[in-house]
């Protein structure tokens, strides 16, 4: 510098030549360009730091100032100022400057010697300070000051000046601005700067405004998709996850398989204990559960008593393995408070093979494998058939059923039991099919739900119980009586009407009532056990035999068995196919043939496919077998032969019979 300027009161006047050379309209120009500059920095701002930065660089690059910087007043005792930003010109563009040595001089804006400075008057007064002539001012010969004077000095700067930053009437900062000349900042430039603090500060203040709503929509979001019980991703959430995973899964060509969990009886267990208790069990569920989770298995709570978890890279196969394995790790039983309940866990899943299914169907499909599903194992369920969640597939199927019933494209087919230690036959169960024009040989699994669902289930079951009684009176026409076993769904067994049917053909036909037998299957009979035992003594009065089907997939309790007029159960094939190589498997056999007996049941085994499970179900003492091994489901007019070979062999199962 090396001017010496003429004193700190030296006159301004617009027009007037300094005698540094800058005239006040200047001064007034590089303020309105500072001015009009900072207003575009502003629109433009989405963050704070970096908002003070541009704005500073603005006013040493484009108002051509020496210095700019802001500072902060903290609310603390000492009323500290911080400094945030500190801007100069360097190598021809302005460049912020390390902060942390002025910090170290710990001003204040408090009304003492270390609040003197511009910008502790401008915070404390909430007005414009402006210090002309720094180097001959009285108020930078104060010891406290020097720094300043010797850094104006250094800097090259004669002029200084401090904007209040002031948002709601309190000061949040300081704009602090310095200039060559030692005459700078007179009114005029001023006022026109004290409009770029103010838009400054106003642009903080909505920053900060914006970044509360950021805060806020982020706890909205987090209250949106996460679940406040178990702090667990809720099944919006999920369903996010699951579309992210599937896309993943996709691009990179691996398998993927949701799997849905539900705490059995959680229901009757929230009833009889309690909210606390059973919101306790959730939580204690979700510990176990949490266990089993990786980065490639994400859990969500889905409902009060239902988990959801993405196996993101596992096929159908490792899925089925991985949620029984699971299930069966949650079965210890759970002590709450001295309350020690068992409360088994059930899967149902669904698997996404090549990346066709969208997150929405995938979903739907593992609630209907746990809702609806067919039995795989003791613990897990699949859906019957994906395809059938299709609405458009269903309608279409559903059309066609109507007709088949109509059009005769049912078909009775029925698979032989034999009684194990005399080897004597024991009657046939019959299974319907449907011969479709198109889609071939329809397995009733495919069917059944949907007829009950859309109400043609009576009209199948009619054609059924005709079609049954039509062939006993033939068999009894032709010497070969035999008892058949009738698949009930739970529709139809709790519908009166098909009861007084079913006593209609008795009478009709004149069969006698011992060769007639119904399969129940047992998760149809615990849905409602008040109206079940209703139901099941309305058709045992009529003198058939009632059988519970596919035993051990109910997840229910025994009790109900015994008072339940019934005459046998059939274990179901989950159980009775893997008990040689599954000791699991095995003792649950054991264990439900001796409930049986202690119970009075005759007890079916299905699913016998090989002399080996014939053998170990004979040295159990199981009463009759069913399963491959003996017959293959056989068109039901092949059944007299079937008798035929069966003696003709000395009742032995043909060689090589199983598929
Ligand atoms: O062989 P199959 O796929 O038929 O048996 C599948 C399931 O369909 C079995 O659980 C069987 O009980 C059931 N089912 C077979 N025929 C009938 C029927 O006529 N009515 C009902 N409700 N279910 C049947
Ligand atoms: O659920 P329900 O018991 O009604 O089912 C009978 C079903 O079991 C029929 O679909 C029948 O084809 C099938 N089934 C009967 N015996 C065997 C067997 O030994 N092995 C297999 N895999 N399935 C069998
Ligand atoms: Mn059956």
């Amino acid at each position: 510098m090396g001017e010496q300027p003429a004193g700190p009161e030296a006159p301004r006047s617009a027009g007037r030549q300094s005698q540094h050379g800058a005239t006040a309209l200047e001064r007034a120009t590089r303020a309105l360009r500072t001015l009009s500059a900072g207003n575009r920095i502003l629109l433009r701002a989405t963050d704070e730091a970096q908002l003070l930065e541009d704005m500073c660089a603005v006013i040493v690059g484009t108002g051509g100032y020496r210095r700019a910087g802001v500072v902060y007043a903290e609310h603390d005792a000492r009323q500290s100022i911080r400094w945030m930003v500190w801007v100069r010109e360097q190598d021809g563009r302005p460049q912020s400057q390390d902060i942390d040595w002025l910090n170290r001089f710990n001003f204040t804006y408090a009304d003492d010697a270390s609040g003197k400075t511009a910008v502790g008057t401008a915070i404390r007064t909430l007005l414009p300070c402006v210090g002309r002539d720094v180097l001959n001012s009285p108020v930078y010969a104060d010891p406290g000051m020097a720094v300043f004077r010797a850094h104006a000095i250094v800097d090259g700067y004669a002029a200084v000046t401090a904007f209040p930053l002031i948002a709601d009437g309190k000061a949040l900062g300081a704009l602090f601005m310095a200039a060559t000349e030692p005459d700078a900042f007179d009114d005029e430039e001023v006022r026109l700067l004290s409009e770029l603090a103010d838009d400054l500060a106003f642009g903080i203040a909505s920053l900060r405004l914006r970044e509360q709503h950021r805060v806020a929509q982020a706890t909205i979001e987090r209250l949106a998709f996460f679940e406040p019980e178990t702090g667990l991703p809720n099944r919006v959430r999920q369903q996010q996850l699951l579309s992210d995973a599937l896309k993943r899964a996709n691009a990179n060509d691996v398998p993927l398989s949701l799997v849905h969990l539900k705490i059995c009886r959680f229901n009757e267990i929230s009833h009889v204990f309690g909210y606390r208790i059973a919101g306790e069990l959730v939580r204690e569920v979700v510990r176990r559960l949490l266990e089993w989770t990786t980065p490639e298995r994400s859990l969500a709570r889905i409902g009060e008593a239902c988990f959801s978890m993405i196996l993101y890279g596992s096929g159908s196969a490792d899925a089925i393995d991985f949620a029984r394995a699971l299930c069966h790790a949650l079965d210890e039983p759970v002590d709450l408070d001295g309350v020690v309940l068992d409360a088994p866990v059930h899967a149902g899943v669904a698997s996404e093979p090549a990346g066709r299914t969208d997150a929405d169907t995938l979903f739907k499909h593992a609630n209907a494998a746990l809702y609806h599903g067919v039995p795989v194992n003791d613990r897990v369920t699949v859906a019957a058939d994906a395809r059938l969640e299709d609405h458009a597939g269903r309608l279409a199927l559903m059309g066609d059923l109507r007709r088949a019933v109509e059009q005769n494209e049912l078909r009775l087919y029925c698979q032989p039991k034999v009684e194990i230690p005399s080897r004597r036959v024991a009657g046939a169960e019959v299974l319907v099919r449907w011969a479709h024009p198109i889609l071939g040989m329809v397995p009733p699994v495919r069917f059944i739900k949907l007829a009950e669902q859309s109400g043609i289930i009576t009209r199948v079951t009619g054609w059924l119980l005709n079609s049954v009684f039509g062939a006993l009176r033939d068999m009894k026409m032709q010497g070969t009586a035999q008892a058949f076993a009738i698949n009930l769904s739970a529709y139809d067994f709790r519908n009166p009407s098909t009861v007084r049917q079913i006593e209609n053909l008795l009478s009709a036909w004149g069969v006698n009532p011992a060769l007639v037998q119904f399969e129940l299957t047992e998760s149809a009979l615990i849905d409602d056990p008040g109206a079940t035992l209703v139901a099941l003594s309305r058709l045992k009065s009529l003198g058939v035999e009632l059988l519970i089907d596919d035993f051990g997939t109910g997840y229910s309790g025994l009790s109900y068995l015994q008072k339940f007029p019934v005459d046998g159960i059939k274990i179901d094939q989950s159980f009775v196919m893997p008990m040689i190589e599954s000791s699991d498997s095995a003792a649950i056999v054991h264990s439900t043939i001796e409930l049986g007996h202690s119970l009075d049941l005759h007890v079916v085994a299905e699913g016998v496919e090989s002399d080996a499970i014939w053998q170990r179900l004979a040295d159990e003492r199981c009463d009759i077998a069913q399963g491959y091994l003996i017959g293959m489901p056989m068109p039901v007019e092949q059944f007299p032969q079937w008798l035929a070979d069966w003696a003709a062999r000395g009742a032995t199962p043909a060689a090589g019979k199983p598929p």
